[in-house]
Order: C-alpha cells, then sequence, then structure tokens
C-alpha cells in the first residue's frame, strides 16, 4: 500500500546518502549494469562479459575503506541517513551471508562491511539504511545472466527458472533479508530496486512484506517491490509538482552510481545544494549518491561536493534540515519550507534589489532575517486599501537584500509569524 504511515523521522529528514560500492569499482566499472550489456540502459555503463565484470571478487580488498571517515563526511554535510547497496543487482553482498558464497567474507578483505557502515553511520547519528537488488544475475537459481541473454531486454531475458529453482533462490533471497533485518540493529529504510523482471506474485511481495514489518515494525518500505511501499523513489529527477505522501529523489553526482572514471560529468556543487533546496520545498528527501573507488577512498570530486554542501548547511542548512514544505510555489518565486511560526524562503536567483512573498498574514509578521549572518533586513508590506483595514489581512511582504549578503550558493531569509494557522 503506497503512502501508509503517517508521520515518521523520514518527513523531515531532507538530506540521506546513498552509497554504491561494489567489488567492480575496482575496474572502475558501473554497478551491475555492464555484465548484461550497459550503455543502453544508463548512459555511462560500460560492456563487458558477467565473468569479466565478477572477476574482481577475487581481488577485493579496500584497504582505504574508513567507514567512520565517510560517517564524519556524511554528519558534516548534514546527512541524516545513509543507505548502502548490500547487494546489487549483481548478486554480491557486502556482508557475510550465509545463504551462499557470493560475498565480501570470501574476498582478501575478509571484513563485514555492512556492520563496519551501520557502525560508523550510527557513531555520528545517521540512521542507516539498506539498498537490496530484489534481481540477482549472479545466482544460478535466479537463473545468473550469460552472454547468452544478450541484448537485456525486459520480457525477453532475463532468463527465467524453473519452479524448484525458484523456490530455492526465493528461500535464499527471504534469508539474506533475514539476516540483514536481523543481524544489524534498527534499520530506517529496506530500499529495494530490479523488482521488474517478476511479478509481486513471485516475489511473494505481501509475504516479504509482512516477514519485513515482523522484523523491524518501523522500518520503511520503498516502492519498487511490486505492489508495496510506504514512499514513492523518483530517480535522478525533481518531480515537477510534489508527489502525494512520502517522496524522495535519488540522484548522482555525476551520471554514474559507482564509481566510473569514464564519467566526469559532475553536477556544480551549487546546483546540488539548489536541488536539495528544490526537492526539501517540496515535501521530498534528496538522497544523494556517493561511489566509493575500489580501495574505499572517494573520489575528490565527491568529497569536493559533499564538503561543498557541508559549508552552506553550516550556514544555512537550518532551512532545510528538520522542516517542513513551506509556502506554495506561487506566493515566493523559489523553494520554501517552515519550522513552527518561521518560514524560510530560498533564494536561487539573485535578487535585483528585494525579494517579495505573497499571500501572507502580514500583521503577524515580526522579523526577517538573512540566516547566515542573523541580519535583520527591513521590509514594507501592502495589501488591498479596503483589506487593510482589516485585522488579520492577507498582503505581500516585500524584503530588501543587500548585495552584500547574497550567499554564493543560496540565501535564505527567515520570516518570522507571530502565528502560522
Ligand atoms: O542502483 C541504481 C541503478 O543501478 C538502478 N537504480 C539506481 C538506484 C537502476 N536500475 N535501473 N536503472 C537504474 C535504469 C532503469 C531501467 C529500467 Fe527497464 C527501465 C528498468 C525498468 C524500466 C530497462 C528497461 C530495463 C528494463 C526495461
Amino acid at each position: 500500500m503506497l503512502g501508509s504511515l503517517t508521520g515518521t523521522w523520514f518527513d523531515t529528514a531532507g538530506l540521506g546518502m546513498f552509497i554504491h560500492w561494489d567489488h567492480a569499482s575496482q575496474q572502475g566499472l558501473e554497478i551491475s549494469w555492464p555484465l548484461v550489456g550497459g550503455g543502453d540502459i544508463l548512459e555511462h555503463a560500460q560492456d563487458v562479459t558477467p565473468e569479466q565484470y565478477h572477476s574482481s571478487a577475487a581481488t577485493f580488498d579496500p584497504q582505504a575503506w574508513d567507514a567512520p571517515a565517510l560517517a564524519r563526511l556524511a554528519k558534516q554535510a548534514g546527512v541524516q541517513y545513509a543507505v548502502l547497496t548490500t547487494k546489487h543487482h549483481n548478486g554480491f553482498a557486502l556482508w557475510p551471508t550465509q545463504l551462499d558464497d557470493w560475498h565480501i567474507g570470501n574476498t582478501p578483505y575478509g571484513k563485514d562491511i555492512v556492520r563496519e557502515f551501520t557502525d560508523a553511520m550510527r557513531a555520528e547519528g545517521i540512521r542507516p539504511c539498506f539498498y537490496f537488488s530484489l534481481c540477482d544475475w549472479h545466482h544460478p537459481d535466479y537463473p545468473a545472466f550469460t552472454m547468452e541473454h544478450r541484448p537485456y531486454q525486459l520480457g525477453v531475458s532475463p532468463p527465467m527458472p524453473a519452479e524448484e529453482q525458484w523456490e530455492r533462490f526465493l528461500h535464499v533471497m527471504y534469508g539474506q533479508i533475514t539476516e540483514l533485518l536481523t543481524e544489524y540493529g534498527d534499520i530506517g529504510i529496506i530500499w529495494f530496486d530490479g523488482g521488474w523482471e517478476r511479478r509481486a506474485s513471485q516475489w511473494r511481495s505481501s509475504e516479504l512484506e509482512a516477514l519485513i514489518r515482523s522484523l523491524q515494525p518501523e522500518i520503511l518500505i520503498n516502492d519498487r517491490l511490486p505492489r508495496v511501499g510506504d514512499y514513492v523513489t523518483p530517480e535522478q529527477f525533481v518531480p515537477p509538482t510534489a508527489p502525494d505522501g512520502k517522496w524522495e529523489t535519488c540522484l548522482t553526482m555525476n551520471e554514474s552510481w559507482s564509481y566510473n572514471p569514464a564519467d566526469q560529468d559532475w553536477k556544480s556543487p551549487r546546483s546540488l545544494v539548489h536541488t536539495l533546496c528544490e526537492v526539501v520545498g517540496k515535501g521530498g528527501n534528496l538522497l544523494l549518491n556517493v561511489s566509493p573507488r575500489g580501495d574505499g577512498s572517494l573520489p575528490p570530486e565527491q568529497i569536493e561536493r559533499l564538503e561543498h554542501i557541508g559549508a552552506w548547511a553550516a550556514r544555512n542548512g537550518e532551512s532545510v534540515l528538520g522542516v517542513e514544505p513551506g509556502l506554495e510555489p506561487w506566493q515566493h518565486y523559489g523553494p520554501s519550507t517552515r519550522r513552527g511560526n518561521r518560514v524560510y524562503v530560498h533564494l536561487l536567483s539573485r535578487p535585483y534589489e528585494s525579494v517579495t512573498v505573497r499571500g501572507v498574514k502580514v500583521k503577524r509578521i515580526e522579523r526577517v532575517t538573512e540566516v547566515s549572518t542573523g541580519t535583520e533586513l527591513t521590509w514594507t508590506t501592502r495589501t488591498g486599501i479596503i483589506e487593510g483595514f482589516g485585522p488579520d489581512p492577507d498582503g505581500e511582504v516585500t524584503i530588501d537584500v543587500p548585495q552584500e549578503l547574497i550567499d554564493d550558493d543560496a540565501t535564505v531569509l527567515a520570516i518570522d509569524f507571530s502565528s502560522l494557522s
């Protein structure tokens, strides 16, 4: 059922961190898609044989992986929750699952990356969450994707299993989800993906949902397990109008999910700040992706962007973290948010001299400030002549914005009202 949950931490989380990582990051390959032929589906995904893709598990030894450092970087950026690819479409598990042998425990690294991730994030007060791919292009009972199944086409490939194979596969999959939801404490979200290859009846979606909720009553389930879902997940896109109910945009900093040095199509740090403001202003969360390299370290371009967002959040983060959506789009030319009786308006374009906010209870305005410096701004109000004689008229407020207060990324103004009903 979509949107069945009422208020949770997710509603005001604002910023999350997605982490796409896999042994094939050693090869600089986009995660999973290269093994089915890549490029037609994701622009920068390479094309390698399944054998080539899977081969780098044997050498996976990410000695520069530092989960606490990643958690600190996330924290300073304002991240409230983090979602790790515990297992992507390629089937490799980042924890030592007992259900089969295709996992981190059987690599030179050997340690449990999922455990390192959950411990490190919790230590920084960040909610750990799990991405889990339903489809598995490696498991023999799924069954595995091979060169014979190319080109990858929904309905033609992937291969379909015999009945007893599927039973065995579901046993593994349900077992893996049970491990993830019993061994690692409270998990914020289970973020499914890859469900399009089978129907809800084949996944046994209701049974799986019941299992998940019995293991973790508070967990959120995204909308990619067919016919289940607490919230919707637009991918690489900010919807023009707010979807109904809970939602989250997942977004990469370049055009690839995992480490891909061939893709240098980076979004500017400023545009990421703008996207964060846009998403939160529409009541969603931004799940911003990072891609550790094969040795576990983050590419410098991603560190730079997280630090940039963090620096902006240090100045202005109160306007996007722990807030609700603010005004209607017609009331102000930009995203706005709200906490209690304070409305935040985000300036994503430079004002000429002033900005106007419309349709507000002008006699209730107490003060207007520029958030990063706390500078009080001057403002005037206007209503219709007749309405202005009333006790509580709607009108517009025009705020003077001195050029020296314009933030390099996004200027935030706070309007305090005596009350907002
Ligand atoms: O993990 C990241 C990507 O690898 C994954 N989701 C993010 C979070 C992803 N899965 N699919 N895609 C990205 C591209 C989507 C392709 C699809 Fe289709 C369109 C799936 C279903 C329709 C292509 C066409 C594949 C099947 C039909």
